[in-house]
């Protein structure tokens, strides 16, 4: 028997939902399947399997992996976003429908506001099953179609490739870009041929940035300083439809936009603030109480995986699936609103 079909064994302490859905008898199931891409279960289980810590542990490397390893990727799905089998993903980017007037106008609390969706193309593999030339292909496009845009939107295209230290340096501290070596993509096989196909599109104020080859194949951002939720999220909405007129990507009836981690999946949209919250901070169970009442997460403020820093946290919706894009944002900015009124009563 080969080294990679014997059944993986995580510490007891280990909360990842792999470690949770990975049960031996669909371990045996799924060990010997191959997408047409050659995608397998060991490759979509290395994350988690290589770093005890992860939140899901798993990687999709194609549309055809979310179906030929669902008995492992539904029950994930629907313990992260709460969404059945055969419930349906719905859509809105219409950022009038949101109600989100800033609510800390004085700037006491939330220091800045961004909002991201992940997309992939539709006629290539993800990210953790592409080759070096696909990946360079993907770059081409993502920056030429990019470097169509106008207006505030108008930007140009970095490669890693020959950014000096400093630059990138300086853009990861300012929360601009994303970090190198991350351990949990490396193991997924989304760090291959690194830095190559790889960099960052952003217009002159550094509001609206584009990703391009991370965790998914581009990373659409808008963000800005402050509050004011619903600019962030309307100029969002506008740059995904002007790219989505040059560049097809990857969406299924069911799951919505196909991202390469299960968390992403449907509207693939992330809506944060970072929000100085040292009180609640110091008492983590009503801080929780309300989080998980609006569904939102806790990070720290240097991306996933990272703590806070002097009580400043990134608070940002959890469902992405079989919720609206309007309803992500809603989610975020409900939460916030009483996360800075339970702060007040703690000063
Ligand atoms: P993603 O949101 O793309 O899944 P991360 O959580 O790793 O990824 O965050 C990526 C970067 O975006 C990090 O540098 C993080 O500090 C920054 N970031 C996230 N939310 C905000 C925010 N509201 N304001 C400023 N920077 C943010
Ligand atoms: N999206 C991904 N980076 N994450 C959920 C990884 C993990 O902790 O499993």
């Amino acid at each position: 028997m080969k080294e990679q079909n014997i059944y993986p064994s995580f510490p007891v302490d280990c909360k990842s939902l792999v470690s949770k859905y990975l049960k031996k008898e669909i371990f045996e199931e799924l060990k010997e399947l191959k997408t047409k891409n050659g995608f397998t279960l060991e490759k979509a289980i290395a994350s988690g399997v290589q770093n005890f810590d992860s939140g899901i542990g798993v990687y999709a490397g194609d549309l055809e992996s979310y179906t030929i390893f669902a008995s492992l990727f539904d029950p994930i799905i629907e313990d992260y976003h709460q969404f059945k089998k055969d419930d349906k993903h719905k859509s809105n980017l219409n950022a009038e429908d949101l109600k989100a007037s800033n609510p800390d106008i004085e700037g006491k609390y939330i220091v800045s506001t961004r909002i991201r969706v992940g997309r992939n193309f539709a006629k290539y593999p993800l990210g953790p099953a592409i080759s070096k030339e696909q990946r360079e292909n993907i770059e081409k496009e993502a920056s030429s179609a990019l470097n169509s845009l106008d207006g505030k939107l108008r930007g140009k295209y970095y490669p890693l490739e020959g950014m000096s230290e400093e630059i990138s340096k300086q853009l990861i501290q300012d929360h601009f870009l994303f970090k190198a070596g991350d351990r949990f993509l490396e193991a997924a096989g989304l760090n291959r041929n690194w830095p190559s196909g790889r960099g960052i599109y952003h217009n002159e104020e550094k509001t609206f940035l584009v990703w391009v080859n991370e965790e998914d194949q581009l990373r659409i951002i808008s963000m800005q300083s402050g509050g004011d939720i619903k600019e962030v999220f309307t100029r969002l909405t506008k740059a995904i439809s002007k790219i989505e007129e040059k560049v097809e990507f990857l969406y299924d009836n069911h799951l919505g936009y196909i991202t390469s981690c299960p968390t992403n999946l449907g509207t693939a949209m992330r809506a944060s603030v970072h929000i100085k919250l040292p009180n609640l901070g110091a008492n983590m169970k009503k801080f929780e109480e309300i989080t998980q009442k609006y569904h939102l997460q806790i990070r720290g403020i240097d991306g996933e995986h990272s703590q806070s820093i002097g009580g400043v946290y990134d608070i940002s919706n959890k469902r992405r699936l079989g919720v609206t894009e309007v309803q992500c944002v809603q989610d975020m900015y409900d939460g916030v609103v009483e996360l800075i009124k339970e702060e007040k009563k703690l000063e």
